[in-house]
């Protein structure tokens, strides 16, 4: 069956944007409001097993003073911190501070040229991700997908499946006809248990996460001056991932 849709995580596959990204806007956020917390790259990598902002500060909250996190009031304050924290993370990818991972443009352009449909599917806050695609790829480039799933749109976040299936519901498709990109094993339990099959190219903090489940799990999408190697179906690969490598992979 061809496939006819591309669903893309955004923190860690589009860019690696955690630890110099969302960690530094979080710590900005904390600074501002007089708060002394501070995530440095450790405790920020401990915290990442929670996805969403909102839930990673209850959790912190809940282990530096639990009677504090769970009074009234607490779920309202941590709303307005991560209202806070979003003008800092837009503010900070506006400035061109971080990158797209390799051959994730590349193969955006290529998808679009061939008529492929495009999707976000991610637990991020919806600005953040607007923020990321026009600072790296121009100003039209929300519009390039068909579909953005983002953050509270569903009620619970990776690892629920949730957001794939409102995606997949949006783009009327089965999964079957659907390939998703993610980076975390959170990320994978999501796209995995909304039956789709999944390439994954983990980063820095996700490395350590179990990929046994994944259609692929690479280094990265690959450029064809510095080729992208992992496994496939079990296998050993290396080369650049496009969509005749893909459309490949899927007849297999
Ligand atoms: C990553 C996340 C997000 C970000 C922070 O999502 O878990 O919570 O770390 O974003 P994904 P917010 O890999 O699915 O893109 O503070 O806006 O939640
Ligand atoms: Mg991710």
């Amino acid at each position: 069956m061809d496939v006819r849709a591309l669903i893309f995580d955004v923190d860690g596959t589009l860019a690696d944007t955690e630890r110099d990204g969302h960690r530094v806007a979080f710590n900005r956020a904390f600074a501002e409001a007089g708060i002394d917390w501070h995530w440095d790259v450790e405790r920020y990598g401990e915290l990442l097993a929670i996805t969403g902002g909102k839930e990673r500060m209850l959790q912190h909250w809940r282990d530096v003073d639990r009677a504090a996190a769970d009074a009234p009031g607490a779920a309202e304050r941590v709303a307005a911190l991560q209202r806070a924290k979003t003008a800092h993370y837009v503010r900070l990818i506006g400035t061109g501070a971080l990158h797209l991972r390799p051959g994730v443009a590349r193969l955006l352009h290529q998808a679009r040229a061939a008529g492929l449909r495009l999707a976000i599917a991610t637990t991020t806050t919806p600005d953040n991700v607007t923020a990321l695609l026009r600072a790296t790829l121009g100003d039209d480039a929300p519009g390039w997908f068909s579909c953005i799933g983002a953050g509270d749109v569903v009620p619970r976040k990776k690892p629920d499946p949730g957001i794939y299936r409102w995606v997949l519901d949006r783009l009327g498709l089965a999964p079957g006809r659907c390939l998703a990109f993610e980076d975390s094993g959170n990320g994978l339990r999501a796209a995995c248990g909304a039956g789709l099959r999944t390439v994954v190219t983990p980063c820095g903090y996700t490395a350590g996460d179990d990929f046994t489940a994944a259609w692929a799990c690479l280094d990265g999408l690959g450029e064809s001056d510095a080729p992208a190697s992992g496994r496939v179906a079990g296998a050993a690969w290396r080369g650049v991932v496009d969509l005749d490598t893909l459309r490949g992979w899927a007849r297999a």
